[in-house]
């Protein structure tokens, strides 16, 4: 069965993301046949997804918007082998199309996103049967996918070591070469939060919005809050999460936070506390959003329409909730604080 993030629930309820499959890294030993060069890779994303958002976001910390294409698929899932079985998922639209309509008939617009210019495929599921030169039948079609337009196929497709790559492999192309979102200084530290971050908070509010159980619900959304308060905490004592400056677990978290108030409070029923309710993660998300290299990436509309219009079984007649009133452009008081 062809299976999106919604099916990977276990027999208590619990939701159980799979293993990403395609696992290469982008490097200069002699040996590895996916070698650095410019417009030779592409990115695949939605500007809905948390995870692909991050790697937009180390593109453009990176400055490497001129090295790397972005191809970006429409926000709303569709059938994609409508005759062949039920899956859902991510398409592209066509060159110049302004409207996108859904498998029940309501009509989109397409801002934000743009045809594969590169492959020319209509789904993401094409992409990665193209890459595996047949069906691509080990896991669900996820965004991001880092493309190889020489090697025809994923490089990878799992964000975190995306970023890294975006980090460390393309530095002779970089504009920005001397931004480092890994210091070795500060590695320890990212690792020790990468651990709980990504468990109890990235991947945790789809812990609590897929639960099919009271108790895997309850067991998450404990989960998720007391990871929030131990966030709140550490802001307390530094700017950024690993100390003063931004590291590539900020971005992390922040593309989870940043999709909170607008989209989890209800939809994942993560709706304990708001985030503004919280003083210093509301300072520290308008502090991200200013920085024009990731703020620029949020598409709030993207985002929205997404997870509202495309589990109908979460949400059956996709209604879209208003946005919450809440200013990220707006003075924040990271940078003349204290923090003991
Ligand atoms: N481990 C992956 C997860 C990516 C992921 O779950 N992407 C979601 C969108 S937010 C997706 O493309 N889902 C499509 C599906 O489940 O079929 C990563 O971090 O890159």
């Amino acid at each position: 069965m062809k299976q999106t993030a919604l099916d990977q629930i276990s027999v208590k309820g619990k939701f159980e993301r799979k293993e990403s499959q395609f696992r290469n890294f982008v490097g200069k030993e002699e040996s590895n046949k996916f070698q650095p060069e410019r417009n030779r890779y592409h990115l695949y994303i939605s500007r809905a997804c948390p995870w692909a958002n991050r790697t937009h976001q180390f593109v453009n910390l990176k400055g490497l918007q001129d090295v790397i294409q972005i191809h970006s698929v429409h926000p709303t899932w569709r059938r994609t082998r409508p005759e062949e079985d039920s899956h859902s998922g991510w398409h592209f639209v066509g060159e110049g199309e302004e409207e996108y309509v859904d498998d029940f008939g309501r009509s989109h617009s397409t801002q934000g996103c743009t045809p594969d210019r590169l492959n020319g495929c209509k789904t993401v599921r094409e992409l990665y049967d193209l890459a595996a030169g047949g069906t691509w039948d080990k896991s669900a079609f996820t965004t991001p996918v880092l493309w190889c337009s020489k090697e025809k196929t994923i490089v990878n497709n799992e964000s975190s070591e995306i970023c890294r790559m975006l980090n460390n492999s393309f530095n002779e192309f970089a504009k920005n070469k001397h931004v480092d979102l890994y210091p070795d200084r500060l590695s320890e530290k990212i690792a020790e939060l990468e651990g709980w971050v990504y468990h109890d908070i990235n991947n945790g509010v789809y812990k609590c919005g897929f639960a099919s159980s009271q108790e895997a619900y309850d067991e998450a959304v404990g989960t998720l809050f007391g990871a929030l308060d131990r966030v709140e905490a550490v802001l307390d004592k530094s700017r950024y999460l690993a100390g003063d400056q931004i590291t590539g677990i900020d971005v992390w978290l922040f593309n989870t936070l940043i999709r909170f108030d607008a989209v989890y409070v209800v939809y994942f029923k993560t709706c304990k506390k708001c985030l503004r309710e919280y003083h210093n993660i509301l300072n520290y998300l308008k502090d991200l959003y200013q920085v024009p290299e990731i703020g620029e990436t949020v598409d709030f509309w993207n985002i929205r329409t997404h997870y509202f219009t495309s589990h109908p079984k979460l949400n059956p007649h996709g209604i879209v909730p208003p946005m919450p009133d809440v200013d990220y452009n707006s003075q924040h008081d990271r940078a003349t604080r204290k923090y003991n």
